[in-house]
């Protein structure tokens, strides 16, 4: 597919789009992609979720540098954790106890093998519209997690703040949600509590597949020291769900509380990309809370600037050289 080249955006961030950032820790910015990136996009997630590859969560490496990504189907997941507890409470919208459908894949660092996530991530308008967004003067990419719900899938995913989980520290993460399909709370609407980015809290991990459950602390992941995230009401005042559409990006601060509906369609997919760009003051840090051993990488060590390794590039103000695919 012919790469697009003109990494800019459809249109301007307003002032008023700022302020709601700010104030909110998340704000739904419409049509501001142009169209030839949205089917980029659209054909990167469907090349990276129908291949035929294997990457499991034995692949992970806790040494050096992964150059395989990692995937996990929710709906296995929880099936597993089923079969072994037949009395869990699992994360899913609709009849509780009924079979789930379809698959729920979170593919997470599909740029460090998929040369044309890389493409989007690093050479596409996000770096641009994050630094427009947050008024940062500079932007490196920092990893991206991609999303497929397939119609009957019923996974949520449970509320959860991604700050425990980011190998960052020193300045603030910004994430951008990236639709390609039409969402809605049917096959699978974002929710954020806004304001909760200002609470001052990091929160343990989720495992993902129950609402309160948390990662397990193994493999050196520990995460005692964080606080319990405690069940978000659906009545809660500051609790906003955003029905999206190609061209939309959702944007969060990284430590905005948020999670989604499960995918109760029975015909419409939900395909989305999550792409995390990390701004001024970032470093490298091995955060013990995180559950994503796979991304620890020898060539940095605490403190580091992030651009030190070829993975976090700058990409704002954008540079004359930068690699075509993951060095
Ligand atoms: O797409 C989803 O369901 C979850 C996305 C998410 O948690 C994120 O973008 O950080």
């Amino acid at each position: 597919m012919h790469r697009p080249q003109d990494p800019s955006l459809a249109r301007d961030v307003t002032d008023g789009e700022r302020d709601t950032f700010e104030r909110d820790g998340v704000v739904l910015l419409r049509s501001i992609q142009r169209e030839e990136w949205v089917e980029y996009l659209e054909a990167q997630l469907d090349d990276v979720f129908d291949g035929n590859v294997d990457r499991s969560m034995d692949q992970r490496s806790v040494s050096g540098q992964s150059s395989s990504g990692i995937r996990v189907d929710m709906v296995a997941l929880a099936g597993g954790l089923r079969a072994r507890q037949p009395d869990v409470v699992l994360a899913v919208d609709g009849d509780p106890s009924a079979e789930l459908t379809g698959r729920s894949l979170v593919e997470t660092d599909a740029a460090v093998w998929h040369e044309g996530m890389w493409h989007h991530n690093v050479h596409g308008p996000l770096g641009q519209l994050v630094a427009e967004l947050t008024g940062s003067a500079q932007v490196n990419f920092y990893a991206d997690q991609l999303f497929l719900k397939e119609p009957g899938s019923r996974m949520r995913t449970p509320f959860h703040q991604d700050k425990p989980y980011f190998l960052v520290d020193g300045g603030d993460v910004t994430v951008c949600w990236v639709p390609v399909d039409v969402v809605t709370i049917e096959n699978g609407a974002m929710g954020y509590v806004r304001g909760s980015h200002k609470w001052g809290k990091v929160f343990k991990p989720s495992d993902f597949v129950t609402d309160t459950g948390t990662f397990p602390q193994r493999d050196g992941i520990d995460h005692s020291g964080l606080e319990l995230l405690d069940p978000i009401e659906p009545n809660d005042p500051d609790l906003v769900y955003f029905d999206a559409e190609p061209g939309d990006v959702i944007v969060h601060h990284w430590a905005t509380v948020h999670g989604s509906a499960g995918n109760v369609s029975a015909t419409a997919r939900r395909r989305a990309a999550s792409i995390r760009f990390a701004g001024e003051g970032c470093t490298y840090f091995r955060r013990k809370s995180s559950p994503e051993p796979f991304r620890f990488t020898g060539e940095l060590t605490d403190g580091d600037r992030l651009e030190l390794s070829p993975r976090y590039p700058i990409v704002w103000p954008r540079q004359r050289s930068l690699s075509t695919g993951f060095p």
